[in-house]
């Protein structure tokens, strides 16, 4: 058994590759194995003359470039991803007979994308927006595909308001703008007008929807679906996946600068990291609701809209995955990836969620038009690793070449080959969840669907006091980007106040609209507070991954460098040594100090913490604009600043308030435990005035 998982684990490598194209020590040749002279010039009638029409090694060259872009995904278009594993706990066999969430010895390959859904695919990565997080488990009984979000409601109930939707998201179309924002009239229109988008737009107004990496995001199924044991009991799942690196999200100005300064901040992030053997991890877990119980919640199951409280229902944890490797080529895999929620595997079912439903059809047939015909399945990155035959032939890009006479069933020129496999209570083929279903054919809501307010008001009243004051602002930024008063006022008077008095009177007041019906009675969720909605529940153990930038000078005290490196190494910190141009400085004796990077090209808004060493000529280098704005930058965003040494005025002179997040302290290891303490928070939360969050 331990064999044939090593086999399974390896299958997926060896299955790349046999299609890796290694250019090293090879000749240059045209794609019809032509070995190619001059890759210089083309063809010519004499020497300063038109080029021929006979230069097929230049037609050949130009016609593949001419096709080298494919459409974007519709949605989702800018992502990033990364190869992993899965491994399951022992004992899910309680809940489901999938083979690669019961056996526990088994390690089974994955692959990640993650994406924002706005933008196309050179937009920024740190815009405000959902985190697409989408996972195709390669298991021994087929491709199972979860393809998810990071927060755990969407916006339409229905699959048929999901066109809509986008259109409202998406640029405008008359102007095409904004890019990557839904910061514009169209989507506050839409959102405005379709209260049971209330619920993810709050969401969409938190730190949720700006991490800080996409290493640090929560992810979340949305829909219930169903878990099948050996016997075909069915039970309701929500499915989630919390990282280990718990959740740290950017401040809203961070992630406008980023956009700018590095808008890679994300994929680099995650690329960095694994390069660097820290492995991002989460733990996969579900909310298993009994069939018997369907009808016990004050909302309905099958509504997208809504999560179950995780007072009601605790998360029971599956597994956990790892990702371990980058990627070799974007295009091929990133790029070439089809996910479908469709893709699932015997113990896995759907349920009649209608959001869901439609998402069953979107998927494939969005790939028809992106990869070019039905046989994208055969893309290396999407082929599953477990055997796959069929009679389905021929079509475009069609990668296989089959043999024998036979292509349909029943037929004796194949001796019926591939034949059926009947379900079985293990490795048997994929058998349907026996659902009853009794109705009339019906274009109706179902009434269960119409509580609209209650969960996002749940939200809101769940969060820390700093997270409602960030929602506060993005609803203020987003709106003040509306250009149609009646908009505004619309989402302010009919959506904000049917959340919670407080919240509507702030953004209210900040954009000059007057909230009137502050006596609506409320109706409460079935918690009064959800402890795991806050960002605050998801404090990580240890620091592994944070950055660090050192600034360093010409003449600085490099004596404690030493020291910071030894305890970023042990703690997994990611030290930068940033220098003012990117060549190597002078330390206080003479010794070179080589540089990771130009202190302007590489801003404190891309670290979690700021060291300053002391130097010989330390007035000075405080006297430049650069080092006085980074470090000014990071007390802005709530970072920690270290100066390893021993001024008393070093922050006065800087104009700063000396505070639990500012250390002056020659020996770095006396700060070490506090500034890890913070790190942990991940930001210096007693610097951010909350005051404002009450209302006049
Ligand atoms: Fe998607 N969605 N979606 N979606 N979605 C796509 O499929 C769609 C929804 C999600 O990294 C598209 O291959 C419909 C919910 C992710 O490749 C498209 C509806 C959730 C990704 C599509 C939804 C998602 C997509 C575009 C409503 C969270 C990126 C390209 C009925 C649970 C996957 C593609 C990747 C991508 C359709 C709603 C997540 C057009 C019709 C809810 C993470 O098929």
């Amino acid at each position: 058994m331990k064999s044939q998982n090593k086999d399974n684990q390896n299958q997926k490598n060896e299955q790349l590759d046999q299609v890796r194209s290694d250019p090293t020590h090879q000749v240059l040749t045209t794609n019809q194995g032509v070995k190619i002279a001059d890759n210089q010039n083309s063809l010519r009638a004499g020497i300063r003359g038109s080029t021929l029409l006979e230069d097929f090694i230049l037609r050949e060259k130009i016609t593949h470039f001419d096709h080298e872009r494919i459409p974007e995904r519709i949605v989702h278009a800018r992502g990033v991803g990364a190869h992993g594993y899965f491994k399951a706990y022992p004992g899910n066999e309680r809940f489901t007979k999938a083979g690669f969430l019961t056996d526990p010895d088994i390690e089974t390959p994955i692959f990640v994308r993650f994406s924002t859904v706005q933008g196309p695919r050179g937009s920024a990565d740190t815009v405000r927006d959902i985190r697409g997080f989408a996972i195709k488990f390669y298991t021994q009984e087929g491709n199972y595909d979860l393809v998810g979000n990071n927060v755990p409601v969407f916006f339409v109930q229905d699959g048929i308001k999901f066109p809509d939707f986008v259109h409202a998201v998406k640029p405008e179309p008359d102007t095409e703008i904004p890019t990557g924002a839904s910061a514009h009239d169209t989507f506050w229109d839409f959102v405005s007008l379709v209260p049971e988008s209330a619920h993810a737009v709050i969401w969409a107004m938190s730190d949720r929807a700006i991490p800080r990496s996409l290493r640090a995001i929560q992810g979340f199924g949305v829909h219930t679906f169903r878990l099948v044991d050996a016997q075909g009991k069915g039970r309701f799942v929500k499915f989630h996946w919390t990282p280990k690196q718990g959740l740290q999200s950017l401040l809203w100005d961070e992630a406008q600068k980023l956009a700018g300064k590095d808008p890679d901040f994300h994929r680099r992030d995650l690329y960095q990291a694994i390069e660097q053997g820290i492995y991002p991890e989460w733990e996969l877990g579900v909310q298993i609701v009994e069939e018997e119980d369907e009808m016990s919640f004050d909302f309905d199951l099958l509504d997208p809209t809504k999560i179950i409280p995780e007072e009601l229902v605790p998360i029971t944890p599956l597994g956990r995955f790892v990702l371990n490797r980058n990627v070799d080529n974007f295009f091929s895999e990133v790029e070439q990836v089809a996910f479908c929620p469709g893709h699932i595997v015997p113990g896995i079912d759907f349920t009649n969620d209608p959001l869901l439903q439609a998402r069953l059809f979107s998927y494939t047939d969005t790939q028809l038009s992106r990869l070019g015909g039905p046989n994208f399945h055969q893309i290396p990155i999407n082929q599953p690793v477990c055997p796959f035959h069929n009679n389905q032939r021929d079509g475009m890009h069609q990668m296989r070449v089959f043999k024998g006479q036979s292509s349909y069933q029943p037929n004796s020129t194949g001796d019926n080959w591939p034949i059926e496999t009947p379900p079985a209570e293990q490795n048997g083929g994929f058998e349907s969840y026996q659902e009853r279903i009794d109705g009339s054919k019906i274009r109706q809501r179902s009434e269960s669907f119409s509580d609209h307010f209650s969960q996002p008001r749940l939200y809101y009243k769940s969060l820390a006091p700093h997270e409602q004051k960030h929602v506060v602002e993005a609803y203020t930024f987003e709106l003040s980007k509306v250009k149609n008063p009646a908009i505004r006022q619309r989402q302010v008077q009919q959506i904000l106040a049917n959340i919670d008095p407080d919240l509507a009177q702030q953004v209210g007041k900040n954009l000059g609209i007057e909230v009137i019906d502050l006596e609506q009675k409320f109706k409460e969720s079935q918690v009064e507070k959800s402890a795991k909605l806050s960002m605050q529940a998801f404090i990580p153990e240890d620091i592994k991954g944070r950055k660090i930038a050192v600034l360093l000078h010409d003449q600085v005290y490099s004596d404690g460098l030493e020291q910071v490196k030894a305890w970023a190494a042990q703690e997994g910190v990611i030290i930068e040594l940033l220098t003012p141009s990117v060549a190597p400085v002078k330390d206080a004796q003479g010794k070179t100090l080589p540089s990771d990077g130009m202190q302007s090209a590489e801003p404190s808004i891309a670290y979690d913490a700021v060291i300053l060493p002391d130097g010989a000529n330390l007035d000075a280098v405080l006297q430049d604009g650069m080092v006085k704005h980074y470090l000014l930058e990071a007390y802005k965003h709530l970072k920690p600043i270290v100066f390893l040494g021993n001024r008393t005025a070093f922050f006065e002179q800087l104009g700063l308030y000396e505070d639990e997040g500012t250390f002056s302290q020659a020996d770095f290891m006396q700060v070490t435990e506090p500034l890890k303490q913070l790190l942990r928070q991940h930001r210096v939360w007693s610097r951010e005035p909350v005051a404002a969050l009450v209302p006049a």
